[in-house]
């Protein structure tokens, strides 16, 4: 299964609003694959599609010690927030290096469609509560980082517009070899 390239912020395309999965066929578990190769091997604990430039509402999720018990979201809903909310030092694959204070519900209740289409709910605390609202806002266009003050979001900006033109100028003597 071949690795997906995850956007890295502030790519604009992070910011585009995913659209409800209509078809549960050979391609979407296809990607379903590809996304969690792609997440073990960078290694996450969680990918939305967004990250990987397919804008379809689908994230994967494994918060499991031994990283074998994948979970996937297709077309989630939150039908029910806790009123006690929970701050988590959260990181984000799009945002390598950053990590920062984010409040958000403790407990969320789920429901989505699993990758036959069929729906299920999922009741869910500590880092899967967490996780699951921290994808779910990747498929409304959002990244952590706009939880963030706008001092800490342009100094994440700036930083990551440097590495990313270091990154190219690094490809680009590689290729001039
Ligand atoms: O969306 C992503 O980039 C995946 C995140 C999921 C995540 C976000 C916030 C809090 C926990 C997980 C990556 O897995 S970031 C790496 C990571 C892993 C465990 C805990 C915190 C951050
Ligand atoms: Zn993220």
């Amino acid at each position: 299964m071949p690795l997906l390239t995850i956007l890295r912020y502030p790519d604009t395309r992070l910011h585009k609003v995913a659209k409800p999965v209509r078809q549960f066929d050979e391609r979407l578990k296809i990607l379903v694959a590809d996304m969690a190769a792609t997440m073990y091997d960078a290694p996450g604990v969680g990918l939305a599609a967004s990250q990987v430039d397919v804008h379809e509402q689908l994230l994967i999720i494994d918060v499991s010690d031994a990283q074998n018990a994948l979970q996937v979201f297709i077309n989630p809903e939150i039908v029910w927030a806790s009123e006690e909310r929970i701050l988590y030092e959260e990181g984000c694959l799009s945002v390598p290096g950053v990590y920062d204070g984010v409040e958000r519900p403790a407990r969320v209740k789920v429901r989505a469609l699993d990758v036959e289409g069929q729906p299920f709910h999922v009741e869910a605390d500590g880092l899967l509560a967490v996780c699951i609202q921290h994808e779910m806002d990747h498929l409304k266009g959002k990244v952590f980082v706009e939880y963030l003050s706008p001092l800490k979001r342009n100094r994440i900006k700036s930083r990551m517009l440097k590495e990313e033109r270091e990154n190219q100028r690094d490809r680009s003597k590689v290729g001039a070899r």
